[in-house]
């Protein structure tokens, strides 16, 4: 197995250089944990009065640096203001159709407080809950930093996601304001969001305004006494507005993500722990120094977003690049053309991406210079060998370190990566547990599995990054994560650790798929499915896909009825859609008379998941399986 070590003089600048200089960190953090952190949040960040204690830890309970005061807003602008930094780029922008913005610390601070005082002048203050739906313009982390600055609570929906989704985000936070746009632009296209908005509100008695960025112009019906235009709201908004001094465990956000079952879970982060944690990982996976420009490709709409490139950015004054678009509008070479413009030194995507990249072919990135790369990253999935060593060479040029990291919304930082000044990467795995991290792969009993072999990937320990809570659901924050295996985090993932004690990720182990790096629920798909009339029954199994990883291929029994199975595939992936998100359309519809059952009647899914993966049956929507011999086979087998 090929290993790349450190690049000599990558090594020689990096904050961590070499393996000792990171064991020494990592068991420092893991002797002395709460040592360990209150020196790193005394040094790397602002607090308005310090904590008492460094953690209180009533399992699965954290509360990490409380009754210290903090506000991230405030961290994330105001603290640079005094320093070099103040006129530095905070945000460069680019749009689809190529418009540009470049917002300094001081241009940036300026235009968060303005909206403070918007939201401020409506009414709105800390305990408050706002639903955020926008598209990825620098008004987006505005809306973000405004709401920490006053403590409200945001809840940032992927701009994807249907009008039903937010719908159910909006009441199950009775969010009390939602900011949106008219629209935003992708592949070309108006992507309309005010009107899912509408739709939505419907719903939501909750929502007292609504304030509409615009973005692109184009005509948006407004409700007189709800709806406002931001730049309306503006006008005369004052240029300085004071950030609250919050308790650290003060919610900075919900994100909502997928679970085993229909229902989204609202992953609650506090403040306080989550700046340091995602902080620290600007340093020691990023490697990030002053002069960087930094770009991840993600949304923001996701937890990648907000951690890398809102918050741990922002905080650790870097600057963040953002791009609006689509990777291949107007050309495959899009990402390319910014990396050479802007001079980009760090870039974080998805292997998603990247195998979408190998497939279009290497005259794209190699018309480009791309010389400015220092470092880069990789998150989402995990990413195979030959696209990892694709990355290293086409894009990376044999020089640029690669940040393999693993994480999750749970999480908030990565908490498994390489330090690439220190640990030599091995192509497919996420290496070591980064600082104060304790990871375990076990069985279901909690034993360790040994070396190499395969088990349930946890975490032992509290980190202050983890998630506090699932929104208004402590008991089911509690099952979910933390009563499988008692006193261990379980993520959900399997894995491997091998002789180096090195974690290689396998993949989910819950009815959680992972398509482009997104998370679905098989329950969220299959609940939306049997919502439409003509559905009896609907099972949802991953399909292994070249590019995206996972494909949503679903099984699906009819209710009596003469169906065109051509056009009724069509308009069930078109319901997903409506239901959920474009993103989620399944990409195959396959009609049977029956599903593979258990005895009590339990969908077999893992027979499903054969046939997709060994393709036995033809894959062709129009097909009319005829699973029944299936069942009568499985049940034989099948021990529950
Ligand atoms: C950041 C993010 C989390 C799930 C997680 C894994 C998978 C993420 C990697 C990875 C292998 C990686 N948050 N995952 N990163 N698998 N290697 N480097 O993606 O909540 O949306 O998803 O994604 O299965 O549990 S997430």
């Amino acid at each position: 197995m090929a290993t790349y070590p450190p690049p000599e003089d990558f090594a020689k600048r990096a904050h961590v250089q070499g393996m000792e200089a990171c064991r020494a960190l990592y068991d420092r953090a893991k002797e002395r944990p709460e040592e360990f952190w209150g020196e790193l949040a005394e040094q790397e960040l602002f607090w308005f009065e310090k904590w008492s204690h460094v953690l209180e830890w009533n399992p699965p309970f954290a509360k990490w640096f409380a009754g210290g005061k903090i506000n991230a807003s405030y961290n994330c602008l105001d603290r640079h203001l005094t320093t070099p930094r103040k006129n530095k780029a905070a945000l460069i922008w680019e749009g689809e159709p190529g418009d540009q913005r470049i917002l300094t610390y001081q241009e940036l601070y300026r235009l968060v407080c303005r909206f403070a005082n918007v939201l401020k002048a409506r009414g709105f203050q800390a305990g408050d809950r706002a639903i955020i739906y926008m598209p990825m313009i620098p008004e987006l982390p505005v809306a973000m930093l405004a709401c920490a600055r006053l403590g409200i609570t945001h809840s940032v929906v992927f701009g994807g996601f249907s009008a039903e989704a937010l719908k159910a985000r909006i009441q199950d936070l009775s969010a009390g304001v939602v900011i949106t746009a008219d629209g935003g632009w992708r592949r070309g296209k108006e992507v309309k969001l005010k009107p899912a908005v509408d739709e939505a509100l419907a719903d939501c008695p909750s929502v007292r305004d609504v304030i509409v960025h615009r973005r692109t112009g184009s005509d948006t019906p407004m409700q007189a006494g709800r709806d406002w235009w931001w730049h309306e709201l503006e006008q005369n908004a004052s240029e300085t507005c004071p950030a609250e001094p919050l308790d650290s465990e003060h919610p900075l956000f919900v994100l909502y993500t997928s679970g085993t079952t229909g229902k989204p879970k609202g992953i609650q982060h506090a403040t306080g722990g989550y700046l340091l944690q995602i902080t620290a990982t600007m340093k020691w996976v990023f490697d990030l120094k002053e002069e960087d420009t930094y770009w991840c490709t993600a949304d923001i709409g996701w937890v990648t977003g907000h951690s890398y490139i809102v918050y741990g950015p922002l905080a650790a004054g870097a600057t963040s690049l953002m791009y609006e678009g689509a990777p291949d509008t107007p050309q495959p070479d899009r990402f390319w053309r910014i990396i050479e413009k802007y001079r980009v030194n760090i870039f974080y995507t998805s292997p998603t991406a990247i195998r979408a990249f190998i497939r279009q072919g290497d005259q794209w990135p190699n018309r480009h210079d791309m010389s400015s790369l220092r470092l880069l990253g990789s998150v989402g999935e995990p990413i195979n060998p030959s696209a990892w060593e694709w990355y290293y060479k086409v894009i990376g040029k044999e020089r640029c370190p690669i940040v393999d990291t693993w994480w999750q919304t749970e999480t908030g930082s990565i908490l498994i990566s390489p330090m690439p000044g220190a640990v030599p990467a091995k192509p497919g795995s996420a290496t070591l547990p980064l600082p104060g991290i304790v990871p375990d792969v076990v069985d279901l009993n909690g034993n360790p599995v040994g070396v190499d072999r395969e088990g349930f990937l946890i975490i032992r320990r509290p980190w202050p990054c983890m998630l506090r809570t699932l929104c208004g659901d402590p008991k089911r924050y509690e099952e979910n994560y933390w009563s499988r295996i008692p006193g261990n985090y379980l993520t959900g993932d399997a894995a491997r650790r091998d002789a180096d004690g090195y974690y290689w990720i396998l993949g989910r182990v819950d009815d959680v798929m992972n398509v482009s790096g997104h998370r679905l629920s098989t329950m969220e798909l299959e609940s939306a499915l049997v919502r439409h009339p003509a559905v009896a029954e609907a099972a949802v199994v991953g399909k292994p896909h070249e590019i995206t990883g996972q494909a949503v291929c679903a099984f699906v029994t009819l209710k009596r009825g003469d169906w065109n199975h051509d056009e009724l595939g069509e308009d069930l992936r078109k319901w997903v859609a409506h239901e959920i998100g474009g993103f989620a359309k399944p990409e195959q519809i396959r009609f049977t008379d029956s599903l593979p059952k258990t005895r009590s009647g339990k969908i077999m899914r893992r027979l499903l998941r054969e046939i997709v993966t060994s393709n036995t049956v033809a894959g062709d929507v129009t097909t009319l399986e005829d699973l029944g011999v299936l069942t009568a086979l499985a049940s034989q087998q099948d021990e529950e």
